[in-house]
C-alpha cells in the first residue's frame, strides 16, 4: 500500500471576513524580550484583524518580559505552570489561570514547566473620557461562574473580564461551553470581531457561507459583520476561548 504522506493538505484557510487557522501550519517568530520559546502569531492586522491572538510554547529556559505600553494583553494558561511578577509581586499560574495586563505595565513571566502553553490577546486600548483604566487581574477560570448564555442550559457562558459591568474595558475575553449536540440558537452577525482557540471537543462552524469541521487546537477568526453560527458534535462538550471587542462608540465622535 502506498504511505507516502500527502503533505500539500491543510485545513487551515484565510478569506478576507474569517480565518480557520490549524496547527499544522505554524511557523516561528520571534519577538523582543520573549527569550527561548515558539511563539505563533495567528491572528493579527496584517490578516484584517484589529487585535493579535498568539501562542506560546514555553520550556524552563524560557522569560516573557515587556512593557504593555499601548496594548493590553491577556494571557491564559493552556497547560504547564509558570510564574508572573507584576509591580514586584510573584504569582503562580497553572492550567487555566488567566493574566491582564493593562495599559503602560511591565510584566515578567518564568520558571515554566517545560511544555506550557499560552495563549495570548492584545488589544490597543481606546481610552474611555472619564473612566480609569482597567486595573490588572490574575484568576482561575473555575472561579468565573458559568451562566446560561440564551435561555438554553446546554449553552454556558463564562466572562473572565468583568466587562458586563465596567465600561473601563473595551474588550471580552470568554469561555463558551457546549454540551454535546447544542447550538448557537441563530446565525450570529455583529460588528464586534472574534478571535477564538478550542479548548475542548468538536463540532461545526458556519463562517459566511462556508461550513467547516472543527476541533481542540483549532483557531478561527471572525471581522466584524462575518455571519457566524457552531453547532457541537460528538459525544465530549465543545469548549472555546474567544475575544470580542466591546462597549466603544461605533464611530468615533
Ligand atoms: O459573544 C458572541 O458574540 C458569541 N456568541 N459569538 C460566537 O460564539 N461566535
Ligand atoms: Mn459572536
Amino acid at each position: 500500500m502506498d504511505t507516502i504522506p500527502l503533505t500539500a493538505l491543510s485545513r487551515t484557510i484565510i478569506k478576507p471576513n474569517h480565518a480557520l487557522i490549524t496547527g499544522d501550519g505554524f511557523v516561528n517568530s520571534t519577538i523582543p524580550g520573549w527569550t527561548n520559546c515558539d511563539v505563533n502569531v495567528i491572528i493579527n492586522e496584517a490578516m484584517g484583524a484589529h487585535f493579535c491572538q498568539l501562542l506560546i510554547t514555553a520550556n524552563p529556559n524560557t522569560t516573557i518580559k515587556g512593557n504593555t505600553q499601548k496594548t493590553q494583553i491577556f494571557f491564559y494558561i493552556l497547560e504547564g505552570q509558570c510564574t508572573i511578577s507584576l509591580h514586584g509581586k510573584k504569582s503562580n499560574l497553572e492550567k487555566g489561570s488567566y493574566v491582564y495586563i493593562p495599559i503602560a505595565q511591565s510584566y515578567t513571566f518564568d520558571h515554566f514547566t517545560a511544555g506550557t502553553q499560552i495563549l495570548t490577546f492584545h488589544k490597543t486600548y481606546e481610552v474611555l473620557e472619564n473612566y480609569p483604566t482597567p486595573k490588572p487581574i490574575i484568576s482561575h477560570q473555575s472561579a468565573i461562574p458559568q451562566t446560561i448564555y440564551c435561555d438554553d442550559p446546554d449553552l454556558l457562558m463564562q466572562n473572565l473580564l468583568p466587562d458586563q459591568e465596567n465600561l473601563t474595558f473595551d474588550m471580552a475575553i470568554n469561555i463558551f461551553t457546549y454540551h454535546p449536540g447544542a447550538n448557537l440558537p441563530f446565525v450570529e452577525t455583529h460588528i464586534m470581531e472574534h478571535g477564538l482557540m478550542y479548548l475542548e471537543g468538536q463540532g461545526i462552524y458556519r463562517l459566511a457561507d462556508q461550513w467547516y469541521p472543527v476541533k481542540k487546537g483549532d483557531c478561527i477568526w471572525m471581522a466584524p459583520y462575518c455571519p457566524q453560527w457552531f453547532g457541537a458534535l460528538g459525544k465530549e462538550p465543545a469548549v472555546y476561548i474567544y475575544y470580542k471587542n466591546i462597549n466603544r462608540f461605533p464611530i468615533l465622535p
